[in-house]
């Protein structure tokens, strides 16, 4: 029994000229961190913060604004009766170890774009300066690539969410560099069996988040 209905509410490998986020990139080629090996791989580029504030901790937010969950198929009666899971995941690194960070967050909002359910967040500080290092042949410090994510159940009443990565510089340097890739944000309908795991144990497997 396969899924009866998959939805990608949001999918960026940060490979295009241009990005949901509406961030800017670096290429793997210039060789800020240590190599992408995960799976799905990290292509030729990766997003990074942009430009903070010299001499103080900054943030930069960058949304890819409100999306609609009731794509793919996805019903509002199948929200509501608690059928349909998420799979929200992502890839971070970060530069050596400045303490830079990224974060991703997600937030669902009702049909009148008030908050409903928990803020879903992957990445951030503790996540980040856990990533191992290693010598990449340019930095003897490059920061290893790890992957983060969470899996539950829709809130009833969702009809939208709000995408967002906030990215946090220390007071040091310049460049805001929390690195990302291969963002995704997925519904579907899960085999029955599946649908009543999570529906019992939703907040242990909501904690039950891969470590780099
Ligand atoms: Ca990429
Ligand atoms: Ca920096």
């Amino acid at each position: 029994m396969g899924s009866a209905q998959a939805a990608t509410i949001l999918s960026e490998n940060f490979e295009g000229a241009v990005n949901v986020f509406g961030a800017s990139t670096y290429t793997y080629a210039q060789n800020y961190t240590m190599p992408n090996l995960l799976t799905p791989g990290g292509g030729l580029r990766y997003m990074n913060g942009g430009a903070g504030i010299t001499g103080q901790v900054s943030t930069n937010t960058f949304s890819a604004g409100s999306l609609s969950l009731l794509s793919g198929g996805i019903l509002a009666s199948q929200i509501d009766s608690g059928q349909i899971s998420y799979n929200l995941y992502s890839q971070f690194s970060t530069y050596r170890l400045q303490g830079d960070y990224a974060g991703l967050f997600v937030q669902f909002l009702d049909g009148s774009s008030n908050p409903t359910g928990p803020l879903l967040s992957l990445g951030g500080s503790a996540f980040t300066s856990a990533l191992g290092s290693g010598n990449n042949g340019s930095y003897p410090d490059a920061r290893d690539w790890g992957a983060d994510s969470q899996l539950g159940i829709v809130p009833a009443g969702a009809r939208f969410a709000n995408v967002y990565i906030q990215e946090v510089k220390v007071a040091g340097g310049t460049a805001i560099d929390g690195y990302v890739d291969n963002v995704n944000f997925t519904l579907s309908v899960p085999e029955p069996g599946v649908a009543g795991l999570l529906a019992l144990g939703g907040g242990l497997l909501a904690l039950n988040r891969r470590r780099p």
